[in-house]
This record gives structure tokens, sequence and C-alpha cells, in this order.
């Protein structure tokens, strides 16, 4: 989000700005959808806000991303539930811009291992800057990345640069527009993160970086683009993490009362 192209809209930038008086922009736009009333208490966690925001905090609060799996099997029902949870997200223009690939085939996995670990040897011995090096050094992270085996699921998500052409249109149709694309794929992975966490499951938020291999890799079509790879499964026995403290409420919020 950095080119002067760049609009929040997602478009290009108009050269002339279109003229606010011209009603006739709004000619033809489709009817707005049908609406439905929302029930006041269409969610009601029994308590009082108060003690239903310091409760989730409590369970948000013990997630830790993991880097050492179990191979423990996770059902392919709980994915699926956890994945219908990140497709709750906002998006832009409600267009919905992800894709979860859910993969627990041995194959797959072992090749995404052997891509990404090409990937990271190129990172820790020549692209990473030395600043990365030692904001990484402490959490000790190197290009090993077993994870991508061990754990029962690997959720690829992709971003969609473009939604998918309608069902049944012929090959090469474009798809539409989406609109802030990397937020909203952002939110859902939260979402994600946060059903798999209340699943007593652990993840981790992996980027390889270049991402490329993951659209070959796994076959998904040039509108996709890979955003992240999501180790999920149990943590093994024995599992570290770093003590890592989290920054105070004072430190993150500003109230302007
Ligand atoms: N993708 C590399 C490097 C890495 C980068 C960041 I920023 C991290 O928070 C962790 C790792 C890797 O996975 O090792």
């Amino acid at each position: 989000m950095n080119g002067v192209n760049d609009s929040p809209i997602g478009g290009p930038t108009p050269t002339e700005p279109p003229d606010p008086r011209d009603r006739s922009r709004f000619d033809g736009l489709p009817p707005l959808l049908p609406h439905v009333p929302l029930e006041p208490m269409r969610f009601n966690p029994g308590v009082p806000p108060e003690a239903a925001a310091r409760a989730f905090f409590g369970v948000m609060d013990r997630r830790r991303t993991v880097r050492t799996f179990s191979d423990r099997p996770v059902s392919r029902e709980t994915i699926e539930w956890c994945v219908r949870t990140a497709g709750t997200a906002p998006s832009g223009a409600h267009k919905q811009p992800w894709r979860f690939v859910c993969v627990s085939n041995p194959a797959l996995k072992t090749k995404i291992r052997a891509a990404a670990e090409a990937e990271e040897r190129e990172f820790y011995e020549r692209r990473a800057s030395r600043q990365w090096l030692e904001d990484l050094a402490p959490l000790g992270t190197d290009p090993n990345k077993p994870f991508l085996e061990v754990a029962p699921w690997l959720i690829v998500v992709f971003q969609m640069v473009k939604t998918d052409p309608p069902p049944g249109s012929p090959a090469g149709t474009p798809g539409g527009m989406v609109y802030y694309r990397e937020e909203s794929v952002g939110i859902a992975v939260g979402m994600l993160l946060a059903a798999i966490h209340h699943a007593g499951l652990v993840a981790l938020t992996h980027t390889p970086s270049p991402m490329g291999f993951l659209r070959e890799v796994l076959g998904r079509p040039e509108h996709e683009r890979a955003f992240v790879v999501i180790p999920v499964g149990y943590p093994s026995e024995g599992c570290q993490v770093p003590d890592l403290k989290r920054k105070s409420l004072g430190e993150i919020a500003v109230f302007r009362e």
C-alpha cells in the first residue's frame, strides 16, 4: 500500500476527478440487497459486556504461537469448522477474497517443506539484513521447518487478486474486482487463529518468503496469491515457547473521552 497508484478503493486513480454534481454516475446501479432485521440479542453471552469481554481476553491471552508440533491427528471436521469461522470475517464490499487450502496429504506437505526450506536457506544465508537476523535471533528460528511435515494440517491461505470467474465461464474469463484485499484476508486469518486456539489446538503463522511456489505446488489459479501458511495441530510433548511479554493496555491503547 505505498505506490502513488495504490488508491484505497483498489482501482487506478482517475486523472480527472468525477464531477460530484453529475448524478448520472449513479444511474443503472444494482438494487439494494434485501435487508433483514438485526435481532438486538443476536448474540447474548449471558453476562454483562464487561464480564464477557474479560473472559474472552482470558481465553485469547493464553494463545501462543508454537513451532514444534505433535503428529497427533486432527479431524477434517475440526479444520472445516475453523475455516468456516474464518469465512465469517468482514471483507471489502463483501468480496470474501480468501481461499483456505487445507493440506494433510503427506506427499504435498513434503513438497511444501522442501520448497519452503530452499527459500528459507536463501533468506537466512543471503537475503535477511543483519538487523532482521538480530530481531529473529531471540526467537531461535532457522531455515529448518520440520513442522511443515509433522503438523497434521497446513492451512495455506491465499488472497484473491480477483474474484473467481462465474462457474462454467470459458477459460481465461477474468474475475471481478476485490477491495481492501490484504486487510480482509488479514482479519480472516486473525479469526482463523482464534478459532484454532478455541478448539484447543495450536498454530504457527508462517510466512516463507517469497511464497510463489505455493500456487504451483498446490495447483492454484493465477488470481490466487499465497498469503500465509498456518500449520495446525497439537504441541509436541514438552513443547517450549519463548517467554515473551505482551504490551500492556497503556502501551497499545489511547483513550480520548
Ligand atoms: N520466514 C522466516 C523468517 C521469519 C521472519 C519473521 I518477521 C518471523 O517472525 C519469523 C521468521 C522463517 O520462517 O524462519
